[in-house]
């Protein structure tokens, strides 16, 4: 039997990143689907680019899917490609429903048309419980979503099931609570405190502007969520899970510990700038990933503390090395 092949969309980003390492481990043969741009943004992928395949296409282009999965032939589709932050979302609302919900039933359509036998993991998001109806937030959990990008998100997750119930494809939906890491995107809020932190701490900058600092979340290690997705593809049968730690903190939580890691309060440093504030908020959320540990096997390991250490010393390490004698 050949090597098992994998197709990832959204390899560049900070999950597919991750994904491709772990695959690879296990021996598979990678493809990732990189979308057309002028300038290339493989950063988070620079040191896996001699070891998996680039093809183009992108999740706005019917033809271009169809012809990428015959050309490929993959046993697993990861469809992690997506416009995924939520403030863009509320200012490009149709161009987030273009990538990030009907994208999922063009991947799907792809898969149905050339292979149904190909295993289909969708990127689902606890964004679609938005406004919380039960906590902690289950496979059962009705959805509220609270964002063009969580709206989007919730067509991607009836769309997944759909074809598994219509078409019996092996499709599953990954619920996954929010996962950061030193390559997590610099405009999310971890890698934001993160950075600024360090950067505070090494002279580079004074202050940290940053929107609601009450917001809660379930907040995992990146790479240790990669290794749910895959175990969702190799059960006996399809299903959708919630994959988060069972614990939640604060923004403010993060920056006291991110600060105080660095030997300053944050209280110094930080201000709040009402323009980050979110037309609708999403204030809360805590995951019950009881069925992942029970099904996959699948239990976190990094700790909150830990988290928060591992992004600051790498920003800290990177922001050393580039400051220049100008201290800027
Ligand atoms: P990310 O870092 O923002 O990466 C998104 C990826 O999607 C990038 O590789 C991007 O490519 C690609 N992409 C966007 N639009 C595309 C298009 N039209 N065609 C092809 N590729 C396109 O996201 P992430 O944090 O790794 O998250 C991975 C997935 O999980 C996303 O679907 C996200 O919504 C979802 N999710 C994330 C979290 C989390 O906490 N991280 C939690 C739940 C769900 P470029 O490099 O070309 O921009
Ligand atoms: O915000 C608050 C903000 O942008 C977290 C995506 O991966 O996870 C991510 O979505 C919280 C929010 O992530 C700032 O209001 C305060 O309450 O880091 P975030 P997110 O919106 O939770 C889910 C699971 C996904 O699926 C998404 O793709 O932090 N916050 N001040 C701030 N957030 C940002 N970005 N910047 C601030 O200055």
């Amino acid at each position: 039997m050949g090597q098992r092949c994998a197709l990832i969309t959204g390899i560049t980003g900070q999950d597919g990143s991750y994904l491709a390492e772990h695959l690879l481990a296990r021996d598979y043969r990678v493809v990732g689907m990189v979308r057309r741009a002028s300038t290339e943004s493989f950063e988070r992928i620079a040191h896996l680019v001699d070891r998996i395949e680039l093809e183009q296409a992108d999740l706005l282009d019917q033809l271009s899917l169809v012809n990428l999965l015959q050309r490929v032939r993959p046993a697993e589709v990861y469809n992690l490609a997506a416009q995924s932050f939520v403030p863009t979302s509320f200012s490009q609302p149709l161009l987030t429903g273009e990538f990030t919900a009907l994208g999922v039933t063009r991947m799907l359509e792809a898969v149905r048309l050339v292979d149904p036998e190909i295993r289909f993991y969708q990127a689902s998001s606890s964004e679609m419980f938005g406004k919380v109806q039960e906590t902690p937030q289950t496979e059962q959990t009705p959805f509220y979503p609270r964002s063009p990008y969580g709206v989007a998100k919730l067509y991607g997750h009836w769309i997944t099931i759909n074809y598994r119930e219509s078409y019996g494809i092996y499709a599953c939906s990954g619920i996954l609570f929010n996962h950061e890491s030193p390559r997590r995107g610099r405009e999310f809020v971890t890698r934001k405190i993160a950075e600024g932190a360090a950067r505070i701490a090494l002279g580079l900058q004074e202050d940290l502007r940053l929107g609601n600092l009450d917001a809660r979340r379930d907040w995992g290690y990146a790479p240790e969520y990669v290794d749910a997705m895959w175990r969702m593809l190799q059960q006996d049968a399809p299903a959708d899970y919630v994959v988060g730690t069972g614990e939640y903190h604060s923004c403010r939580e993060f920056c006291e510990i991110a600060f105080g890691h660095l030997g300053l309060d944050y209280r110094d440093h930080v201000r709040l700038d009402p323009e980050l504030l979110r037309p609708a908020e999403v204030e809360t959320l805590l995951a019950d990933p009881s069925r992942a540990r029970e099904s996959l096997g699948w239990s976190p390991t990094t700790s909150f503390e830990e988290l928060v250490r591992i992004m600051v010393d790498a920003e800290t390490a990177h922001w050393r090395e580039h400051k220049d004698p100008a201290g800027r």
